[in-house]
C-alpha cells in the first residue's frame, strides 16, 4: 500500500471527524485534528491577522471511542490551530455543510498547490460551489450511512480538556469519487480512503443524491415533530407527511434521470428510519440543541432543483419554512 505518505488534515472534529481520525489512525495513518480555538485565544481574522498572533504549539489529544459492541479504544491525535502556517496537502472535511466554504477559507493559505479535498458531509451544493471555487485543486465528494455521537459530558468536562470522546452508533458504508472524473485523483490518494474501508465509485452522485432523497424525508419531519427515527413510522398522519415528502423528493429525481429504474424513495425512508428508529436525526438534534439545520443543503437544495425544472414540490417548500421557523424561535 502506498499510505504511508500521506498525512491527512481533518476539517470538523464532530462526531464523523473523530471517527474518521480513528478509522485513520487504526491503519497507522497520519492524521491531523485542526481546530479553530487555542486555548485561550479566539481565532479570528483578526488575530489572525495581527502580528501579536502567536500559534499554540501542536498537541495531542486522546481519543477514545466506544465501537458497536460496546468495546473501548483510544487513540492520540495530534492537533493543530488552524492558524498554524503547516502545509495541507489532504484535507478531508467533516464540517456541517453549511460551515463549508468559511471553513476552508480559514485554511486556504495553508493549501499545496495540487491539495486534494474530500468534502464527507450531509447535504448537497456545498461540492459544487467548492469545486467551482477551487479550480486548481482535486475535490473529492463522499457520503456515508455511518453514525457517531460525541459524548458531550466527557468532552466539554474543563478537566478533561484535551480528551475528545464519541461513540460509533451505527454501522455504515462510506463511498467517494469525483463529481467530473478528474486524472488527479491519484492511487496513493484511493488506496488511503480504501483503506480505512471507503468504497470508490464512478457515479458519486447518484450516491449524494440517494442520500440526500433519504436526509430530505427523515430529517426535517423528525425535526418538526421532536421524535426519533422509527416514531416516524407508528403514527397516521407523520406516515402520511413521508408518503408526501418522499413523491416530490422522486419527482425532482425522476426528472433529472439520475437513476435507471425510477426513484423509491419512499422504499428506502422506510427502510433507513426502520433500521435507525432508536436514533434521532442531525437536524432534530440541530433544533434541539438550538443550532443551525443543514436544511439549505438538504431540502433547499432539492427546492432550488425543482424550481429549476419548474415541477411542484409545495410540501417541501412548507417544511422548509417550518424548519427555519424553529430555527428562528430557537434564537429568541
Ligand atoms: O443521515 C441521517 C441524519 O440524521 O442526518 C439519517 C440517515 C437520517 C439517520 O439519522
Amino acid at each position: 500500500m502506498h499510505t504511508h505518505k500521506i498525512t491527512w488534515h481533518i476539517l470538523g472534529t464532530g462526531a464523523i471527524g473523530c471517527l474518521w481520525a480513528s478509522k485513520f489512525l487504526q491503519q497507522a495513518i497520519p492524521c491531523v485534528l485542526l481546530h479553530r480555538h487555542t486555548e485561550d485565544q479566539e481565532v479570528t481574522d483578526k488575530s489572525v491577522a495581527s502580528k501579536n498572533f502567536v500559534p499554540k504549539p501542536a498537541v495531542s489529544k486522546t481519543l477514545t471511542i466506544t465501537h458497536l459492541d460496546k468495546s473501548q479504544s483510544q487513540y492520540k491525535v495530534p492537533t493543530q490551530s488552524i492558524a498554524d502556517t503547516a502545509e495541507i496537502r489532504y484535507l478531508l472535511v467533516c464540517t456541517k455543510s453549511y460551515q463549508t466554504q468559511v471553513a476552508i477559507e480559514s485554511i486556504q493559505s495553508r493549501l499545496s498547490t495540487a491539495a486534494t479535498i474530500v468534502l464527507l458531509q450531509n447535504g448537497m451544493g456545498q461540492q459544487q460551489l467548492i469545486s467551482e471555487r477551487l479550480p486548481n485543486h482535486l475535490i473529492i465528494a463522499a457520503t456515508t450511512t455511518e453514525g457517531a455521537l460525541v459524548n458531550t459530558a466527557e468532552t466539554t468536562n474543563i478537566a478533561l480538556e484535551n480528551r475528545l470522546s464519541i461513540s460509533h452508533t451505527g454501522a455504515g458504508v462510506s463511498y467517494f469519487g469525483c463529481l467530473i472524473e478528474n486524472p488527479a485523483l491519484v492511487p496513493k490518494v484511493i488506496y488511503s480512503l480504501q483503506a480505512i474501508g471507503m468504497q470508490k465509485d464512478d457515479n458519486i452522485s447518484r450516491l449524494l443524491w440517494q442520500k440526500l432523497a433519504i436526509n430530505c424525508v427523515i430529517n426535517p419531519l423528525t425535526a418538526i415533530h421532536n421524535c426519533r427515527n422509527g416514531e416516524l413510522l407508528n403514527d397516521s398522519q407523520r406516515l402520511t407527511q413521508v408518503e408526501r415528502l418522499s413523491r416530490e423528493v422522486d419527482s425532482v429525481i425522476n426528472a433529472l434521470s439520475l437513476f435507471k429504474d425510477a426513484a423509491n424513495t419512499l422504499k428506502n425512508v422506510l427502510k433507513v428510519a426502520a433500521a435507525t428508529a432508536n436514533n434521532y436525526s442531525s437536524m432534530q438534534q440541530d433544533i434541539q440543541h438550538g443550532r443551525k439545520t443543514e436544511i439549505d443543503f438538504i431540502n433547499g437544495y432539492l427546492q432550488q432543483q425543482a424550481d429549476k425544472l419548474a415541477i411542484n414540490t409545495s410540501f417541501n417548500q412548507r417544511v422548509i419554512a417550518d424548519i427555519l421557523q424553529l430555527t428562528a424561535l430557537n434564537r429568541v
